[in-house]
């Protein structure tokens, strides 16, 4: 028997305050995964293994994360690449909203740190995004994964003005969430001089538990008390690489701050790679079906961890 999803429960979100809320104005958290790149881990971009996530993992989101710059990355490929990879986030919305869940589509820069650096693309991608996706509610969009190094709060609000109203264009009242400076740390500086000139958007904040402990807890904490809506979109429970051991004390502690302010999180990563925080075993090739044995330490506790949490 299919579950009732979250999206039957929330329907379309908005952000009223720091939190995110429902149609009836109730505060909603959503709780999730995150591919790898679409580019290196397509496989599990398909109906049945979402649906299998939906149904097992008690998950409420799905993010599809599209590298820019590295391997294959949007804006260093062909077009022939960027056809294949819009593809797949076709097939990855279609197959999410299928199964209830929402869905982020991810502008995933990294080593190009700086937003500004692909603004066209990201213009032309972003239109043709809403164009396709203006009538799916459960569509949210992520403009820029984390900037990093140089780029700083005036760049990414400079491209941020930008890129939310070609959004805004066709997807009128799209859930659009913002990096923020220092691989998406810095919200507070962000909400420092926070985008007045649209609603609904949310401030995005990354960490891996076993390099981004208290400080980062502290900083995150204070924003959200001075009114920052925030958004977890990424975070880890090894260190900032994706690999190294995890670190299940620091992990517990986020999750109970987060929970703590109904922030929203979603894991990475949806792959078998050769890293600590790829949910699978790097001999496990299963695309459904997935045992406790198919899984690596960090996503058997984040399964655990929600299944502790979810009451549905
Ligand atoms: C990592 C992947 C790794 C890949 C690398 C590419 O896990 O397999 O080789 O990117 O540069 C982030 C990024 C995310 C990183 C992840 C771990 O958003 O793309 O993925 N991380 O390093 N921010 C902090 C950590």
């Amino acid at each position: 028997m299919e579950k009732k999803s979250a999206y039957d429960y929330f329907g379309a979100l908005k952000v009223k305050g720091n939190q995110l809320v429902n149609r009836e104005n109730e505060v909603v958290m959503l709780r999730g995964v995150s591919t790898h790149g679409l580019s290196w881990y397509p496989e599990y971009v398909n109906e049945e293994s979402i649906l299998y996530m939906k149904n097992n993992w008690n998950i409420d989101i799905l993010r599809l994360a599209m590298y820019t710059a590295e391997t294959d990355g949007y804006c260093v490929g062909t077009e022939a690449n960027k056809d294949k990879l819009k593809k797949v986030i076709d097939d990855g919305v279609k197959a999410a909203t299928k199964a209830g869940l929402y869905v982020i589509i991810d502008w995933h820069i990294l080593s190009d740190s700086n937003p500004l650096e692909h603004l066209e693309e990201s213009l032309l991608f972003f239109s043709e995004m809403a164009e396709l996706y203006h009538s799916y509610d459960n569509v949210i969009y992520e403009i820029c994964n984390e900037p990093n190094v140089s780029a700083t709060w005036e760049d990414i609000r400079e491209y941020a003005l930008k890129v939310i109203p070609v959004i805004r264009e066709k997807a009128k009242d799209a859930l659009i969430l913002v990096g923020t400076p220092t691989w998406s740390q810095d919200v507070d500086l962000a909400w420092s001089n926070p985008i007045k000139e649209f609603d609904n958007l949310m401030y995005v904040l990354h960490f891996y538990a076993d390099t981004h402990r208290e400080e980062l807890r502290n900083k995150m904490e204070e924003s959200i008390k001075a009114g920052c809506p925030v958004f977890v979109s990424e975070f880890g429970i090894c260190d900032a690489s994706g690999n190294g051991d995890i670190n299940i004390e620091q992990a517990n502690l986020w999750i109970d701050l987060l929970e703590k302010y109904q922030v929203s999180y979603i894991i990475w990563n949806l792959s078998n790679r050769d890293e600590s925080s790829a949910f699978f075993k790097e001999n496990c090739k299963k695309l459904i079906d997935f045992q406790k044995e198919d899984l690596q330490d960090a996503a058997n506790w984040f399964l655990d961890s929600i299944a502790k949490r979810v009451q549905k």
